[in-house]
């Protein structure tokens, strides 16, 4: 079976896509934690942060602008907001194609779960 987010990006699976650009796709999460759950991902498959290159450092600057770029359109700077990376089904990871999670409109507690 084809990597979800992959399929995501081929148009061969529903999603709720709020930014495209030739690099990157964001969408909103289907099981929210926050009143904005957005997923920032890259087209091209990478299953997780360990696995970038030094040749993905421009396209995991993208990801984080455009995450930063999402949160300044919704308004969630003056309250916070926060993005992850779950890296590894120790730290949650459960779709293995990179994702950057940014979360928004409510209070995020310290640490994290
Ligand atoms: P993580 O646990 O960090 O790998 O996050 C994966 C996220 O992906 C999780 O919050 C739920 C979301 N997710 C899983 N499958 C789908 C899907 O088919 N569509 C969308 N929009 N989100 C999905």
């Amino acid at each position: 079976m084809e990597c979800i987010f992959c399929r995501i990006v081929k148009g061969q699976a529903p999603a709720r896509i709020v930014y495209e650009d030739e690099t990157v796709m964001a969408f909103e999460d289907l099981h929210p934690q926050a009143p904005v759950h957005l997923l920032v991902i890259p087209r091209r498959h990478l299953p997780s942060l360990s696995e970038a290159t030094a040749e993905d450092e421009p396209l995991l600057g993208r990801l984080l602008a455009v995450a930063a770029r999402l949160a300044q359109e919704r308004q969630l700077a003056g309250r916070g907001y926060r993005t992850v990376i779950n890296n590894g089904a120790g730290a949650g990871q459960s779709v293995f194609h990179l994702h950057v999670h940014l979360l928004g409109g409510r209070l995020f507690h310290w640490p994290p779960g």
